[in-house]
């Protein structure tokens, strides 16, 4: 067991036997030794007084728990504080359902989540067409506080739960030829009020390369704060990759396609010179219009919050810088 603590405030996991957790997480698990009937008397006073005074906040959206999900912690966590669940599930870009920030939070209870399915195809051994419960099931659920940093200079540490990708990757077997994972999102004009604009090419596409889908940071998530995804967020199935801008995590997820040749992106289609293949976050390279130098915490508003200074690699530069090296990050931004 070996903590390592950075300057950037984020643990490193050395050792499955560090569980931490999100703080309401505690809480839960408080109420259920409570229940157990483990606490003593004298103990179990001062455990009420808490989960009473906690339980307020748990499951801040009222949606349904994850089925099977775990408390333990993988990977990094941050042990910044986590955004406010209102924030999270109000301040959000999912240019379907609009292009304000408050448009999604408004316009997604229309998004269709079940029945659902994943078309896997391409270069890969067993494709086929996935049911969204199966998806779920694949692979433990686990809890993973990630910062996402947006391209437009804000960012969130939010719990998602959900597991990593590779899991799903390895289940299906891609062949050998395929370098890329294509992820296509859902075209819907009869609950999407935006995909008849010009404003992108739809549907969303996104894109990794092979080793970055593969890489233990990259999450297939299915919900946060404890329950399923949010519609607004991207329900029911998106990816988060906390080291890129937010916009690679492209949400509710209809097809994984494997290929040999690099994806075209949405982004990417739209404005070439401002949003490249990579979009890792990189507080060196600045975006056409403007620096990337810095960014603003959401919840921390207000006349005299401070930016704060943008990490490389969004805060994961231990973890992926390698999958870089020697790469000019410039030219492949
Ligand atoms: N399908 C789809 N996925 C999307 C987007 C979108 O417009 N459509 N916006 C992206 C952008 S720009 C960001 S910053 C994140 C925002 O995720 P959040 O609202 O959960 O914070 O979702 C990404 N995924
Ligand atoms: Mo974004």
């Amino acid at each position: 067991m070996l903590i390592k603590t950075h300057r950037d405030g984020f643990v490193h996991e050395r050792s499955s036997e560090i569980t931490p957790r999100a703080v309401y997480q505690e809480r839960r698990d408080l109420m259920r030794w409570m229940a157990s009937g483990a606490a003593g008397v004298g103990l179990a006073a001062w455990a009420g007084r808490e989960a009473l005074a906690q339980s307020a906040t748990a499951r801040p959206g009222k949606l349904a728990p994850l089925p099977g999900r775990r408390s333990a912690v993988a990977g990094a966590v941050t042990l910044e504080k986590v955004t406010d669940y209102r924030d999270a599930s109000t301040y959000n870009n999912f240019y379907e359902f609009g292009t304000d920030k408050s448009d999604p939070a408004r316009n997604a209870h229309t998004l269709q989540t079940q029945p659902w399915t994943v078309e896997i195809d391409g270069l890969v051994r067993k494709p086929g067409r996935y049911a969204i419960e199966d998806l779920i099931k694949l692979s433990a659920q686990e809890e993973r506080i990630y910062r996402l940093r947006c391209v437009e200079g804000w960012s969130m540490v939010i719990p998602w739960v959900g597991y990593s990708l590779s899991k799903l990757i390895d289940k299906v077997e891609p062949l050998g030829s395929a370098k890329y994972v294509e992820f296509t999102t859902l075209v819907d004009p009869k609950t999407m009020p935006y995909v008849g604009s010009s404003v992108l090419d739809w549907p969303y596409v996104e894109g990794l390369r092979m080793d970055e889908a593969r890489h233990p940071l990259t999450l297939l998530g299915f919900g946060m704060y404890g329950e399923v995804m949010p519609n607004q967020n991207g329900a029911p199935v998106r990816l988060v990759v906390p080291w890129k801008y937010g916009f690679k995590s492209a949400k509710s997820i209809v097809r994984i396609r494997f290929t040999e040749q690099e994806p075209g992106t949405a982004w990417n289609k739209a404005a070439k010179n401002e949003y490249g293949f990579y979009s890792n976050v990189n507080p060196q390279v600045d975006h056409p219009r403007w620096s990337q130098a810095t960014e603003r915490r959401i919840g921390e508003d207000g006349l005299f919050a401070k930016r704060r200074k943008t990490l490389m690699f969004n805060g994961y530069e231990s973890q992926v810088g390698q999958l870089y090296a020697g790469m000019d990050l410039r030219k492949f931004y």
